[in-house]
């Protein structure tokens, strides 16, 4: 029973202190359980205590509450309910804690997707009941987003990766919609729902093959008149197809492989083909075909996710356009309290752009430091291989690193906030809204995979770095798949990047990925340089 009538009877389950004591045993056992699953020991204190609790702590409650009861966002009396694109992101911060719960949720975001391969943007998780959210209340806009149903097939990738569970791939999934008896008109296999995502946004790009807009992408405040295109968009499409190509890979279906590469490399093309600026990367285009993102804008010229995700995709290595792009970021959006979203800000509503105008500049999506897409910019520096600037963009914005601040910074020392002032706005270094944001799972996702860079793969565990220079080594223990791997890394040439040899239980290993286990404990040595 859910509501106020189980209160009795939850509450009847601790009426004597050996029940409490009980429970506060397994909550205990519990907590021991998850955050033993990665433990690290770096040179870096307050990046260690992130690791090993706050963060990992931080993404079971973004998990568990997505963006509602919470003391900022609306109660949860409103519709608002889970996110798709918030939850698809916050569940890749548990996986490697507690798949199961993970999968469950993965499966109940996928049974809100439409038959068309879009998403509905929220549900209900109570009622599973779905909705259209924010883009219902303008006529002329498109009523789905560019993005929602691409986080998804992250995080199946992730999944998979993690578990090595791929029977998960074929299970049925029901498409959101109903006949009059509430019955599911369509199912479908997990990689269709995979595939009918990527063919939605493959059919629905606009006037120079990039991705529509819709009523948004990531960013919910941008909501530019039907027809405009995103470039976010086209590359998290991108990043999107390289996982569903993997996967198709693993399953033996190479013709799959071979088609989804193609549809890659064309969206690449088409990004190329327009969305270079001279000195970064356009972040969306007008309907008409108005650069938004563009050195030749008054506001707003330059948009941090256009750069880093251009790196994500891989779609801007191509002359060096990705470093040249990430150098704009250092010049123009890094503060040293964290990277701005954007800059410069609105100054003025502008119906035509949508909810961004309302905010001040250097407030949140207005030029703010949104902390959401600051792990992107970290892991595209450590895709560049620069492992100091990668970790000084960490610590900037690492909030166990903010106490001689915290009267300016005001939010708690040990969970990410969704936005602190930026310098355009009189509080610079004002953070709001913490505890339910995405930037949770992407910072210990950051931290783990890509700085530390120990990231499940589908042929083995990747040890992967890219680290301060000046680090001496660090040491993780990580859990995966019924097997435990004691990896030490060091680092005796002082480098970032770069595995130069790999020992597994005292076996030399070509590359840099260990192989699977499925029990036993495995001690793996790698060596920089
Ligand atoms: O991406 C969104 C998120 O879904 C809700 N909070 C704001 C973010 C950026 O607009």
């Amino acid at each position: 029973m859910d509501g106020p009538g189980a209160i009795p009877a939850a509450a009847a389950r601790f009426a004597d202190s050996a029940s409490v004591d009980r429970a506060f045993a397994e909550l205990s056992a519990f907590w021991d359980r998850y955050l033993s699953v990665i433990r690290v020991e770096t040179p870096d204190a307050a990046f260690n205590s992130m690791l090993n609790l706050h963060n990992p702590r931080q993404c079971f409650t973004t998990k568990t509450w997505s963006r509602y009861l919470s003391l900022y966002q609306l109660g949860y009396g409103s519709d608002r309910g889970i996110g798709f694109r918030d939850s698809s992101q916050d569940v890749m911060g548990v996986i490697p804690q507690i798949p199961e719960e993970a999968r469950e949720l993965i499966e109940k975001l996928l049974s809100v997707q439409s038959r068309d391969g879009s998403a509905y943007h929220q549900f209900n998780p109570l009622t599973m009941a779905a909705g259209r959210g924010d883009s219902m209340e303008y006529e002329d806009r498109p009523h789905w987003y560019s993005d929602d149903h691409l986080w998804i097939v992250l995080a199946v990738a992730a999944y998979a990766k993690e578990t090595g569970n791929y029977a998960f791939l074929d299970k049925t999934v029901p498409f959101y919609e109903k006949d009059k008896a509430e019955k599911p008109l369509e199912t479908g296999s997990v990689l269709e729902h995979l595939f009918r995502g990527v063919f939605f946004t493959r059919s629905h790009t606009g006037a120079h093959g990039l991705p529509l807009l819709g009523f948004a992408d990531w960013n919910d405040t941008v909501n530019l008149p039907a027809g405009a295109e995103s470039l976010f968009t086209a590359h998290l499409y991108g990043w999107a197809l390289r996982e569903l190509a993997d996967l198709c890979a693993c399953l033996g279906n190479h013709g799959k492989t071979a088609e989804l590469l193609q549809w890659y490399g064309e969206m690449q093309e088409a990004v190329l083909a327009s969305a270079w600026d001279g000195d970064w990367f356009v972040r969306y285009f007008n309907a008409d075909g108005t650069p938004i993102g563009s050195a030749k804008n008054e506001y707003g010229k330059l948009w941090l996710n256009a750069q880093s995700w251009a790196v994500l995709s891989g779609f801007g290595d191509s002359e060096g356009k990705g470093r040249k792009a990430m150098d704009a970021v250092a010049k123009h959006l890094a503060t040293e309290k964290g990277i701005k979203l954007s800059w410069p800000g609105y100054n003025g509503y502008d119906r035509e752009k949508g909810g961004v105008t309302t905010y001040p500049p250097g407030a949140k999506e207005n030029g703010g430091i949104f902390l959401h897409p600051n792990p992107w910019a970290i892991i595209a520096e450590t895709l560049l291989g620069e492992g100091d600037k990668a970790f000084d963009y960490y610590r900037r914005i690492n909030p166990a690193a903010k106490n001689a601040i915290a009267d300016e910074y005001e939010c708690e020392p040990y969970c990410y906030a969704q936005n602190i002032l930026a310098d355009e706005h009189p509080n610079f270094g004002l953070g709001r809204n913490s505890w339910l944001s995405g930037t949770s799972s992407w910072m210990y996702q950051t931290g783990v995979k890509h700085i530390l860079g120990i990231r499940p793969e589908h042929g083995g565990l990747l040890i992967d770095p890219c680290i301060p220079r000046d680090w001496e080594g660090f040491s993780v223990i990580r859990h995966c798949r019924g097997a435990e791997y004691r990896i030490s890394v060091k680092n005796p040439g002082r480098v970032s990047k770069g595995v130069a040899s790999l020992t597994v239980d005292g076996n030399k290993v070509e590359g840099n990925r260990v192989p699977w286990f499925e029990s036993g404990t495995h001690e793996i040595e790698a060596i920089l340089g």
